[in-house]
């Protein structure tokens, strides 16, 4: 979008502002669309102008895909041929802050959770039944982690004993103990993640695990796809080395988890890496790595996914990791109906250090509910021309 394009009356209504537009959009002309927003943000929410805040709509709408195209993810390195060298494992992972694995986990267990979590979905109307139910290909409106609807599916998936069990994974944890000790073992909190195709604005921005889980800065996920899920439908991406620079300060953004980091000049100097994940890999990082999620572009297929966390014993963690994902269903409710009995409250027989929870760490600035109100609202525009533009080529 470039100043030119606007048409002659937007050009008359935002006539005050000329000098503040050209500055705004030689930035973003120079590919800087965080700091002309921001630039542009300052004036246009100070001064209530009702045409400079459609303008700044309007450069949000354009901003999502262009900043999204920034990120070109190099090869990640592929990990296992360092199995069975724990020193050699253990190096690599601190000194790129990240480890990927081909055909780790066994596809068979994959396969059940991701049979188990289609049914689910197709049961609420999420997603195609019948034969193509194990393609995931969505059929309403993408649904964001909070709203009621998400939860109608959550709340079901969360109970599932192929989700928590998978954790404990004998050929997971074999590889957890090479990559942080012996003593390695899982926190409760298992993650599923439900991303819609066709919705770049809500793709998990780049962010650090560290203010959601706080304790051990030696905490380390891995995140694994529940089908063959390649960049472009949106798998995960790291950015290596990023792990040395500490906690970064946070922003509003519509995502999973509804923060992302603010990257400063050290960390933006590290270079994303990225893979086509096939079903089985699975990428390791400690809860300092800044990490995000490509956006899914499949335009059918929604993106089904797990994280789990991992530390050492002894070391510390927060209450909040012991408890189930959204903490809305209680662990008695979960273990209803599970089949063995065998890792109902495994954790109380390990040995950690409770930390108190730092609410600064995972606070957003001020400011936060005027980005929140802008982004939805550029989300739903965007939303509504793909929509349109997709109805208007079919008619074509
Ligand atoms: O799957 C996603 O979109 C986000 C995953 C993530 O942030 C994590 O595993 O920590
Ligand atoms: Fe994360």
């Amino acid at each position: 979008m470039t100043i030119e394009s606007l048409s002659a009356a937007d050009l008359e209504a935002l006539a005050a502002y000329r000098p503040l537009l050209e500055e705004v959009h030689a930035l973003i002309d120079a590919g800087d669309y965080e700091a002309g927003i921001t630039r542009l943000q300052k004036v246009a929410r100070a001064s209530g102008d009702e045409a400079l805040m459609n303008h700044l709509i309007e450069l949000r709408v354009a901003a999502f895909p262009k900043m999204a195209e920034k990120v070109t993810p190099a090869p990640m390195y592929e990990a296992n041929e360092l199995l069975g060298d724990v020193e050699a494992v253990q190096a690599r992972l601190d000194r790129d802050g990240y480890l990927f694995f081909r055909n780790v986990v066994p596809v068979a267990l994959l396969t059940e959770l991701r049979d188990q979590i289609t049914c689910i979905l197709a049961d609420l109307g999420w997603i195609e039944g019948g034969e193509q139910r194990m393609a995931a290909k969505a059929l309403c409106r993408p649904l964001r982690e909070g709203q009621p609807r998400f939860f109608k599916a959550h709340d079901r998936i969360i109970k599932l004993e192929a989700l928590h069990s998978l954790a404990h994974e004998p050929a997971i944890m074999d590889v957890m103990r090479q990559a942080l000790g012996e003593s390695a073992f899982p926190h409760p909190l298992s993650i599923v993640r439900l991303i819609f195709p066709d919705s770049p604005e809500l793709a998990t921005p780049p962010h650090q695990d560290f203010p959601n889980n706080q304790g051990t800065p030696n905490l380390t996920a891995a995140w694994m796809p529940l089908a063959d899920c390649s960049i472009s439908d949106g798998s995960l991406a790291v950015m290596e080395g990023s792990h040395k620079f500490g906690v970064l300060p946070l922003k509003f953004h519509l995502g999973a988890g509804n923060r992302r980091a603010v990257l400063n000049d050290d960390v933006m100097a590290c270079r994303w890496v990225g893979a086509d994940f096939k079903l089985g890999d699975m990428v390791l990082f400690p809860s300092l790595t800044v990490h995000k999620a490509m956006e899914n572009h499949n335009l059918e297929r929604m993106r089904l996914s797990v994280d789990f966390r991992y530390q050492l014993e002894g070391e510390a963690l927060t209450e909040g990791c012991l408890q189930p994902h959204f903490n809305r269903v209680s662990w008695e409710e979960i273990y209803r109906d599970w089949q063995s009995d065998d890792l109902k409250y495994y954790w109380r027989n390990k040995r950690y250090v409770v930390a108190p929870w730092d609410a600064s760490l995972h606070e957003l600035p001020d400011d936060h509910v005027d980005e929140a109100y802008e982004q939805q609202l550029a989300y739903n525009i965007a939303l509504t021309r793909r929509k349109e533009k997709r109805l208007a080529a079919d008619d074509a």
